[in-house]
Parts: structure tokens; C-alpha cells; sequence
């Protein structure tokens, strides 16, 4: 059977794994899963109830860490994750510092309020955007100044080669561009300009475009 990813497309981890299963070329179906209405049954693939989840003939796992590890022992060409014992440990920090430090903030503080409330009658009133740039000024510029000295000089964040860090890091990114926040360019030149590449690359570009219509706030930011 064709492998079937549960998810919603706006995800930044459903995301992450759908950059991954395109750079792999791996076949599969994303069934839509909403997290927060899900469909009966879905705790059996996803005991936790949160997206991603993922089924092929052999396993049925939840975590994008997780399924990605996996897919990664069966699917190693071309490898996502750096040979090196330092470059892949810190491959997989910097995917752990974006999944459990920056999408908390950047989704329930940014994303949240000012993509998925007014879809729901939660208006961005005066006080909702107030709120929404302490959390940028309080919590997301210490994280892009510390993305942007992991970055250093290089194309990717670890080693010569495009890994999970980077997909980690781009998906968060695109929550961020669909509500109209962008990375100063000034401020984080690196960053900047390694998110302007992702974006427009052939695996991000594709993901963004299906997302746009439906979740992008940009025009109205
Ligand atoms: N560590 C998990 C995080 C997944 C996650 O938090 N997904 C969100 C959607 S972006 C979710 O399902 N939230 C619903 C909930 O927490 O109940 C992963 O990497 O897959």
C-alpha cells in the first residue's frame, strides 16, 4: 500500500516530514487529521492525538522526530542526517530546539492569534497584536539570534549538506510567513537569506503554494 501520513498541511511537522518524503521521493497519501476535532480511532495510530502520524505495511508511528529517524534507516539515499557522530547530534539539537523551543512559541503566541483566531471570530484587536510582538520581541529574537550564529557562513546549519536542521528550520518558518512575520534581514542577514532560498527551492515552494491560499495572512497582516 501507498504509505499514508496523517496530518493538516498547515502543520510545521507535518511539514518537515512532507519536505523529507519529497527530497526522498517517497510515495504517499496525507489524509487530513485535525488535532483538535480528530477522527475516531486516531489515538491507535497517534496515542498522544497529535500530528504527524504515519502507516506503511510495516510500522504505524507517531512524532515527525520519530517517523523521520525511521524513514531515514529505510530510505538512506540521499541521507538528510550527517554521518558524523558531533554533525548528527547537532542536526538532531537544532531539529529538538525548533520542535520543542521555537514552535511553542512561534505557533501558539504568532501563528495562533494572528492565522488560525480571526478563521475562528477571534478578531486581531490592538491588544491580540500587542501580545503577539512581546512574543516576538521577548522570545523570537533571542531564538533568530541564536539560528543566526548556528547558521555561520555556510549554506546549511550543520556541515556542507542540506540536513533535517534545515527542514526543521525552514517548516517552522513558513507558520511565521503565512501571519506576515518575516526575519529581519538586517538584524539576521544569514537566516534571512537561508529562509529565502528555502522558500523558493523546489521543496519548500510547492508546500508554501498548496498552503497559501487557505492559510497565508499576508495580504491583510
Ligand atoms: N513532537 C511532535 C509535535 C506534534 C504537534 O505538536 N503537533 C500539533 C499540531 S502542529 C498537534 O497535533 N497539536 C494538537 C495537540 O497538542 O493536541 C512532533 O514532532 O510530531
Amino acid at each position: 500500500m501507498s504509505a499514508i501520513l496523517y496530518g493538516a498541511n498547515v502543520s510545521p511537522f507535518v511539514r518537515k516530514v512532507r519536505a523529507y518524503l519529497a527530497l526522498k521521493g517517497i510515495d504517499y497519501t496525507l489524509e487530513p487529521v485535525n488535532p483538535f476535532d480528530p477522527p475516531a480511532g486516531y489515538r491507535d495510530i497517534s496515542p498522544l492525538g497529535k500530528i504527524p502520524a504515519w502507516r506503511d505495511d510495516d510500522v504505524t508511528l507517531a512524532d515527525s522526530s520519530v517517523i523521520l529517524l525511521y524513514l531515514e534507516r529505510r530510505h538512506p539515499a540521499p541521507p538528510l542526517y550527517p554521518r558524523g557522530d558531533a554533525a548528527w547530534a547537532q542536526a538532531l539539537w537544532l531539529e529538538e530546539y525548533i520542535d520543542s523551543g521555537f514552535m511553542p512559541k512561534a505557533g501558539g503566541g504568532v501563528f495562533f492569534p494572528l492565522v488560525l483566531g480571526p478563521m475562528m471570530q477571534q478578531p486581531v484587536t490592538d491588544e491580540v497584536r500587542a501580545k503577539v510582538d512581546q512574543v516576538i520581541a521577548d522570545d523570537l529574537q533571542p531564538m533568530w539570534a541564536y539560528l543566526e550564529s548556528q547558521l555561520g557562513d555556510g549554506e546549511f546549519f550543520v556541515g556542507d549538506a542540506l540536513s533535517i536542521a534545515d527542514l526543521a528550520v525552514a517548516s517552522a518558518h513558513v507558520n511565521l510567513w503565512h501571519a506576515g512575520v518575516d526575519v529581519d534581514a538586517a538584524t539576521y542577514p544569514r537566516l534571512a537569506a537561508f529562509l529565502a532560498r528555502q522558500f523558493a527551492g523546489a521543496t519548500f515552494q510547492p508546500l508554501i503554494d498548496e498552503e497559501a491560499g487557505t492559510w497565508s495572512r499576508r495580504d491583510n497582516a
